[in-house]
């Protein structure tokens, strides 16, 4: 058993320091940002086994990204493309407005084959994450995620979706029966309110609709209210923790890595979720997608805290 296996795009994550117009930046931050490192990050924190692959540029942006990701502990399966490594900017317009643009048509990881899925691994999986940004890719990287999810589920691997929709790379018209489809052959699935009506149109229950896709496991993260879930026909809601929200960006990748890390733990769909909502409140504390992911010791500290010093 390989704990859990994930693919997809890191881009490098360039981000000003200050607040207001980006013109208006004098320094900017360097890091890392893709919604399925994220993933591997906060499970490999959590204590848990993570492999994470993907395609990077002959560049710094690339070793950045394969150094980042080994030394948090996941084990970063890189291929080396002739391609760019892919850049996301991102500044805060205004303390509650963030504003998030994309260089990546035609970088490295859009160029992602099915040849590059580690068929061995899939197999020996605990869980197969995936998510509807890299179907918006490319072609490629549509049939490098979708020969992924069917290897695993040929070979009985639980199959973990997080729809993820971004505007940016796709409209709704054409993102809706890909995620669609991606969506009604997991096992799991994460959505929001607004991705669950993309895919099922408005007017129907989220998790009633999306679970009878298929998917046993439904979880709708809802932000600042929590969530809501429907897992093997049991109904359960987690409010959100009160924290002070600096970069809500990664929020939902935590909160997906808190629920999987827990799963492959063995805990019972309780705790993943109160885990999830404590992983996901950590996350929004820090500057950066995947910065303030938590450890264990992080976890029990913010639910026993009873001052704002540990010492
Ligand atoms: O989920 C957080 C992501 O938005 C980020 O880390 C980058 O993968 C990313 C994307 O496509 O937005």
């Amino acid at each position: 058993m390989t704990g859990l296996v994930t693919l997809g795009e890191t881009m490098g994550l360039v981000a000003a320091d200050s607040i207001g117009p980006l013109e208006y930046a004098r320094s900017f931050s360097l890091g890392i940002g893709g919604a399925e490192s994220n993933v591997a990050i906060g499970v490999a924190r959590l204590g848990g086994t993570a492999t994470w692959l993907g395609r990077v540029g002959p560049d710094s942006t690339g070793d950045l990204i394969e150094r980042r990701l080994r030394g948090e502990g996941v084990h970063a399966m890189v291929i080396r493309d002739t391609a760019f490594t892919g850049l996301m900017m991102k500044h805060r317009r205004t303390s509650g407005l963030l504003h998030v643009d994309y260089h990546r048509t035609g970088s490295a990881g859009s160029r992602l084959l099915p040849t590059d899925v580690p068929v061995d691994l899939v197999r020996e999986a605990g869980i197969l994450h995936v998510t509807g940004i890299t179907p918006a890719l490319s072609d490629s990287a549509r049939a490098t995620v979708f020969h992924a999810v069917e290897t695993a589920a040929a070979a009985g691997v639980t199959v973990s979706v997080d729809v993820n929709y971004r505007g940016k790379l796709w409209s709704r018209y054409d993102a809706a029966p890909v995620l669609r489809d991606l969506v009604s052959r997991a096992d799991i699935v994460f959505a929001g309110p607004d991705e669950a009506e993309l895919i099922l149109g408005s007017g129907s229950s989220v998790a009633d609709g999306l679970a009878a896709l298929g998917p046993s496991e439904v979880v709708i993260k809802d932000g600042a209210r929590g969530c809501t879930a429907l897992i093997s026909g049991e109904r359960h809601e987690v409010k959100a923790l009160e924290v002070t929200l600096v970069d809500p960006v990664g929020a939902g990748d935590a909160f997906v890595a808190g629920y999987l890390a827990d799963r492959l733990a063995g805990a019972g769909p309780s705790e993943r979720l109160s885990t999830a909502i404590a992983t996901g409140a950590f996350a929004v504390t820090v500057p950066g997608d995947c910065e303030g992911l938590p450890t264990r010791a992080d976890l029990s500290s913010l639910l026993s805290a009873t001052d704002n010093v540990a010492r």
